[in-house]
């Protein structure tokens, strides 16, 4: 039969030397890493535009189409491709399984791009740049674009959105 005892008064034991350790270390790297926000924020200029609207999908779908119409130069595998005037305003439209259009954009010269989804959701990945933005349904997320290279990007969809999702890869092509 076992016997009742009271708990010891003092039951927490004096911080040994590897959790000081640990400790000193992880409160210096959460300041570092609290600090590289606003170094990325006020020196690098990386931060995520916050430009946005509402739209329901039928009217960006409208948009979108009347984009393509209008500035359609090519198509390839049946996806069109586009140039739109320099500086002026994009539509890419997100949808199981695809992006659409094909963009091509001009070096230098600044686009507002227009992203929204005509489904669920997506995620906006420009490939090898590293960019990475949420594309929704019902939102128009708009993101004020500069080439600084030319060449061919890809845009994949790093958001799980279905059986094809493993297809889903667009392009924007950059020229001088
Ligand atoms: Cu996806």
């Amino acid at each position: 039969m076992s016997t009742l005892t009271p708990p010891e008064r003092v039951w927490w034991k004096p911080l040994g030397k590897e959790e000081k350790i640990w400790l000193t270390v992880s409160i210096i790297w959460a300041l570092v890493l609290f600090s590289m926000m606003i170094v990325w924020s006020a020196a690098a200029k990386q931060d995520t535009p916050t430009e946005t609207y509402k739209i329901s999908t039928t009217e960006f779908q409208q948009l979108t189409n009347t984009f393509v119409q209008k500035y359609q130069v090519g198509q390839v595998n049946g996806v069109p491709v586009v140039r739109p005037p320099a500086g002026g305003d994009v539509y890419l439209l997100a949808r199981q399984f695809q992006w659409y259009p094909i963009l091509e954009l001009k070096k230098g010269q600044t686009y507002r791009i227009h992203l929204s989804s005509a489904d669920v959701q997506h995620g906006f990945s420009l490939q090898p740049m590293n960019m990475n933005f949420q594309v929704l349904p019902d939102y128009d997320y708009v993101i004020r674009l500069t080439p600084a290279q030319t060449g061919e990007f890809y845009i994949v969809c790093n958001e799980f959105c279905g059986l094809g999702h493993h297809l889903m890869s667009g392009k924007i092509i950059v020229k001088e």
